[in-house]
């Protein structure tokens, strides 16, 4: 980019802490571009929500499937808090799937353009088991209570144990999976592809990993997503 045109974009934009007045009357303020945002790739089987810094920035758009890779902008923060509930497709009484006939697999990968990674460092905890012992014909299951505020960043996960790391031959993701970029991610579950059904996951990422500086302090409005 040309110095000429740099400055022009400088003063054209509003990444400066410039003097003046802004359009709402009080002083111009740093606001953060699209350029200040990183891709989030995303790949559950079957069904993912994400939080960052304890509020939620995206939902997996697909149930069950196809597997789906859900892909997004995000503005990182750091030190930023991931939380992920995942969630193989189970019924919540039985935990099978196809009217009772299977037990189904599971599997969560996560890539961020910051270089954050899915890997056996984040934490890990089932909250639905089941079908137990894989016992098909009287199938019972087990549910833990999840608490409200597992994806808060003072959150408390010191007991949780590590994620399992898991080979792709295991998970067996379907083609959208290959058409985006996971490069160095880990597939990763529990230990129980197959039946530990709803997993929490929580990791820290302190600065972004890829070594690039850490974002300015942006204004970040909290928006409120209750019906109010
Ligand atoms: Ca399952
Ligand atoms: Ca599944």
């Amino acid at each position: 980019m040309s110095s000429i045109l740099a400055l022009l974009l400088g003063l054209s934009g509003s990444n400066l802490c410039a003097q003046g007045k802004g359009k709402g009357g009080g002083p111009k303020i740093a606001k953060p571009r699209i350029t200040d945002t990183v891709k989030a790739n995303i790949y559950a089987d079957n069904w993912f929500k994400l939080y960052l810094n304890g509020n939620l920035v995206a939902v997996d758009s697909i149930s069950f499937i196809p597997h789906n890779v859900i892909s997004v902008d995000i503005l990182p923060e750091y030190p930023m808090t991931i939380a992920v509930m995942a969630k193989d497709n189970a019924d919540p009484v039985t935990g099978l799937e196809y009217d009772d006939s299977n037990i189904g697999d599971a599997g969560f990968i996560l890539k961020f353009g910051d270089g954050t990674v899915s890997d056996g460092s984040w934490k890990a905890k089932d909250f639905f088991h089941g079908p137990v012992d894989r016992d098909m014909k009287t199938p019972e299951t087990r549910h833990v209570a999840i608490p409200a505020d597992w994806f808060e960043v003072d959150f408390d996960d010191s007991e949780w144990e590590h994620a399992v790391e898991h080979s792709e031959e295991a998970v067996d993701p379907k083609s959208p999976f290959y058409e985006n970029d996971f490069a160095g991610a880990k597939w990763i579950w529990t230990k129980d592809l197959a039946l530990d059904n709803t997993v929490l996951f929580r990791k820290v990422i302190e600065s972004p990993p890829n070594g690039d500086p850490a974002p300015r302090d942006w204004p970040r409005g909290k928006i409120d997503a209750s019906n109010r």
